[in-house]
């Protein structure tokens, strides 16, 4: 059993990570328009594990005998200028993400649920892997963006990212 509280960070968490997955989308979609397949290909792979995170939440609550309440899933941005301009946007997004997943580690803290603090720690995990992927495009986007050769480089490197289905357990 886990506390209203608990259960309450864990079902706002859910709509962050569907609401990531729908801003990922849009972003695959604007690099689609501007002929940067491999970029929409990271960006559509990055949605599809958005979806991942919501989907163990859900099957948390379950799990610890919650009960969880979907929330409207607000549209997302879709009005972009560059590719550079939606990684930085990217690397926001995460670091407010970041900082709601250690919210829910602090209520878990607070409210003695244990077991929450363990299985939240894969997700703390996770945004510093995802916020050093969205910094490390950054930083070539920065130094090569402007070249249009290189840049198509980096798009053909985005285009090889994989999807992998994302567990905790
Ligand atoms: Fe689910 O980590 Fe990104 O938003």
């Amino acid at each position: 059993m886990i506390s209203e509280k608990v259960e309450s960070v864990l079902n706002s968490q859910i709509n962050k990570e569907f609401y990531s997955a729908y801003l990922y989308l849009a972003m695959s979609a604007f690099f689609d328009e501007i002929g940067l397949y491999g970029f929409s290909n990271w960006t559509k792979v990055q949605a599809k594990e958005e979806m991942d995170h919501g989907m163990i939440l859900f099957d948390y609550i379950i799990e610890r005998d919650g009960t969880v309440k979907l929330e409207k899933i607000d549209a997302p941005e879709k009005n972009f200028d560059n590719s550079l301009q939606v990684f930085e946007k990217i690397l926001d997004h995460e670091k407010y993400v970041t900082e709601s997943i250690n919210c829910v580690a602090s209520m878990s803290e607070d409210e003695c649920d244990l077991a929450t603090r363990h299985f939240i720690n894969w997700y703390i995990s996770e945004q510093v892997e995802e916020e050093a992927n969205a910094r490390d495009v950054i930083t070539k986007l920065k130094m090569f963006g402007n070249d249009k050769a290189s840049l198509y480089h980096i798009d053909c490197d985005l285009g090889k990212r994989e999807y992998k289905a994302h567990s905790y357990k």
